[in-house]
């Protein structure tokens, strides 16, 4: 028997876990995790593992498919492609250019085949209807980095290796393993953390790694904002900021402390649950640790004021001398930039949408809105849509309205490796070939690792004849696209190329070379103070106090003041590690075990409703209802509920058999998608009112 051994990073999370994968007859056939990964260092989750599974899916898509009735049937490389371009060429020839939409999914930040290549086939599509996944998870943090910093990707990284307390809210990395944060084995490191100092988490559950910290504050959810402004104040209260690093370059920090300090933080112990005391006391801890980092995720990003949050995390930052220090929050300086010359920085609000006039960032339109713009008559709807991995009739709210939106489409093409909630609409689906067959770089997440890494990732074995790699299809669609509306289209150079060119640019001196004589990856040590010299604002200052920000404190305001609505819970999601957002639910090495899509209530709440523990229920939002199985779970505060998100696998038509099995019901189709963070256009997915009752047959 031939056996070789493989070395490459997993491309299923943030983590980048470098993965040692062996290969008997050419066959994949074992996966664990790379000892030999100066980062990783062996973890592998159970994800990681999974991708035997990914890889031998009798469901997943090889061919080209297209629709023929409610089927789809197999066709060639070169008709699929032409196809799709004339397609999505016809629309916008019919309707404008305007008519086409895009939605673009989590897995493309994922694939160097897939990131480095949207670009141009974006430009070249020329509509203003771009969507993706990052406004239902991140635009907070990238609104905000631009606002302050000038840059969308100049995001400060918690220095996590070196910090000698951090402050987490509404993230659970220990399930997630990390997000803009990439730090492989993050269990790990939070432990060692926690036994050099202090890890306090902020969330409404008693999680995974509220479990391994030092300390644990069940918030009240969507009370963050206000609970970060009273921390602000009760750290004001101890005396002078540190900001010697920051001389002459602070634009509107008066400005900014005047309204934190004037902001009415009474309300404060009724909306959070959290006593003003502990508050002061987090406050001093922050103030006299020797490195301190104030991080929050997705529970504080996808809420009603992520921006204030994310704003709220750079100032406590800042003024408690942790902003570019080591030990604290400090930008990656990737050995390929994102950002500099030549990368978006992040415009804001040069178009807004035209059903509900929501404002446009980074080239992009709030996906809560994508519905309507194909629902609503009139000049300018959306007629057609092009999807690239994503599954928006599951991630998006208001997913049920979507997914009938969808179905009554002109045209739909998908590159997708599933027949899922989203593609079995799509009237093509146009599959990659696996990731493992590609040259890969991290663009992404080697510049968000809380350790200055890089890692070039080599094919595990040659794409078959019949295959097209994402990259080839994506400039093989822009070809298309340009050839069926007599355009020009200049082709895209492969991967490694692309790599190339990148590192050069960087100037790191680091070579294509470099990284193929280093399998395992290169660690280039820990993060070091550069912000100062990257912000990219005009005048070179940051800008404590961006107006469209600012204005957003009337809002906190009036909710803090708020009164709850009479019997609603407040729902939450949750994430657990053997999941993936929607769409690993059929692989058997994830699903096996006990089900993980029930949702979660209090012993309390579910007496206070007669609802006995295990029972079908039914759950009601302002937007929609489901039904679904409901558990006691002891880790929730009463008046919570929660539910993860990615599942409702139920429905006709798809070709995911394992799925199937665990459907559940999906959060989306309870998401309002009305419920905004107003500065960003983000949704608002957590702290969602709901009212739970029996379910009767
Ligand atoms: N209620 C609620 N909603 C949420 C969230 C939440 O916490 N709660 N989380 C949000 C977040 S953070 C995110 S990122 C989004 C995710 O939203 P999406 O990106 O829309 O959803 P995914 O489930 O990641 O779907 C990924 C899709 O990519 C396909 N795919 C997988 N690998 C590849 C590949 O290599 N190439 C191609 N072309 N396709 C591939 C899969 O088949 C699937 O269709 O969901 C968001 N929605
Ligand atoms: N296993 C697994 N790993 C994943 C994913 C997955 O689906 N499964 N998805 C990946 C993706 S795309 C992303 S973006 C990352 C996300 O990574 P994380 O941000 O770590 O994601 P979550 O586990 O959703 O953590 C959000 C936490 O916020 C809490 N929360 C909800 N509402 C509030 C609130 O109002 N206030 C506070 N303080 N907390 C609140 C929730 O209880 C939850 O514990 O995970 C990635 N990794
Ligand atoms: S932690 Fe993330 S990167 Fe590491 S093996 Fe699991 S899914 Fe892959
Ligand atoms: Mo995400």
């Amino acid at each position: 028997m031939d056996t070789r051994t493989h070395f490459r990073a997993c491309p299923l999370c943030e983590a980048i876990c470098g993965l040692e994968m062996r290969v008997e007859d050419g066959a994949l056939r074992a996966i664990r995790g790379d000892l030999a990964d100066p980062f990783s260092r062996g973890h592998v989750c159970p994800k990681g593992n999974a991708i035997l599974d990914l890889e031998a899916d009798p469901d997943r898509v090889r061919r080209p498919l297209r629709r023929r009735g409610r089927d789809f049937e197999e066709i060639g490389w070169d008709e699929a492609l032409a196809e799709a371009g004339e397609r999505l060429a016809a629309v916008q020839a019919a309707h404008g250019a305007d008519a086409l939409a895009v939605y673009v999914g989590n897995p493309n930040v994922h694939h160097f085949g897939h990131i480095a290549y949207l670009p141009a086939l974006l430009r070249a599509l020329r509509t203003r209807n771009v969507f993706s996944a990052s406004s239902v998870d991140q635009w907070p943090h990238q609104v905000v980095a631009r606002a302050m910093y000038g840059h969308q990707f100049l995001l400060p990284i918690p220095d996590l290796d070196r910090t000698q307390w951090i402050l987490v809210l509404g993230a659970n990395p220990v399930a997630s393993n990390g997000s803009l944060m990439t730090a492989p084995g993050v269990a790990r490191r939070l432990e060692d953390l926690a036994a050099r100092g202090r890890l306090v988490v902020v969330d409404p559950r008693r999680t995974e790694t509220a479990a391994i910290a030092s300390e644990h504050l069940p918030i009240r959810p969507g009370a963050d904002a206000l609970f970060l402004v009273a921390l602000m104040q009760e750290l004001l209260a101890l005396g002078a900021p540190r900001l010697a690093h920051w001389d002459g370059r602070l634009r509107g920090l008066d400005t900014a402390l005047e309204a934190l300090r004037a902001f009415d933080t009474a309300p404060l112990e009724a909306r959070s649950g959290i006593p003003r005391a502990t508050v002061a006391r987090l406050a001093r801890e922050l103030h006299a640790a020797p490195s301190a980092v104030v991080y929050g995720r997705m529970g504080l990003s996808t809420q009603a004021f992520g921006t204030l949050c994310q704003w709220l995390i750079q100032l406590l930052n800042l003024l408690s001398g942790n902003l570019d220090a080591e030990g604290g929050a400090l930008p990656n300086d990737a050995v390929i930039p994102i950002t500099g010359p030549g990368t978006s920085r992040g415009q804001r609000d040069r178009w807004r949408s035209r059903v509900r006039g929501l404002p446009e960032f980074a080239g992009e339109l709030p996906v809560a809105a994508l519905a309507e713009e194909i629902l609503t008559t009139g000049p300018g709807q959306v007629r057609g849509l092009l999807t690239c991995a994503g599954n928006p009739v599951l991630s998006v709210p208001g997913g049920r309205a979507l997914d009938a939106a969808i179905a009554g489409l002109d045209s739909y093409v998908a590159v997708d490796i599933y027949v899922n909630e989203t593609t079995r609409h799509a009237h093509l689906i146009l599959p990659p070939a696996s990731p493992l067959t590609q040259w890969h770089y991290d663009l992404i997440f080697n510049a968000f690792a809380v350790r200055r890494v890089a890692r070039l990732n080599a094919p595990l074995s040659a794409q078959g004849a019949d295959e097209r790699a994402d990259w080839q299809i994506l400039d093989g669609l822009g070809a298309a696209h340009a050839r069926a509306s007599g355009r020009e289209w200049r082709a895209q150079p492969d991967p490694r190329r692309m790599i190339a060119a990148g590192l050069e640019r960087g100037g790191s001196g680091l070579t294509l070379a470099d990284l193929e004589a280093a399998p395992h990856g290169i660690d280039l040590g820990p993060l070091r103070p550069n912000l100062r010299e990257r912000l990219e604002t005009e005048d070179g200052c940051i800008d404590c106090a961006p107006d469209f920000i600012l204005d957003d404190l009337a809002r906190l305001a009036a909710d803090a003041r708020a009164t709850e609505p009479a019997g609603a819970l407040r729902l939450i999601g949750r994430r657990h590690v053997r999941s993936n957002n929607s769409w690993m639910h059929n692989a058997p090495r994830l699903v096996k075990g006990k089900p993980r899509h029930h949702l979660h209530m209090h012993a309390d709440d579910l007496a206070a409703r007669g609802i006995a523990d295990g029972a079908r229920v039914r759950m009601r939002s302002a937007a929609g209802a489901i039904e679904v199985e409901v558990r006691a779970d002891p880790d929730l505060a009463p008046g919570v509920a929660c539910l993860p998100h990615g599942f409702g696998h139920d429905r006709p038509g798809t070709r995911l058999s394992r799925a199937r099995a665990v459907a559940g019901a999906s959060y989306n189709d309870l998401a309002d998608p009305m419920a905004l963070d107003v500065p960003s256009g983000n949704a608002a997915l957590n702290g969602l009112a709901v009212w739970i009752e029996p379910a009767h047959d």
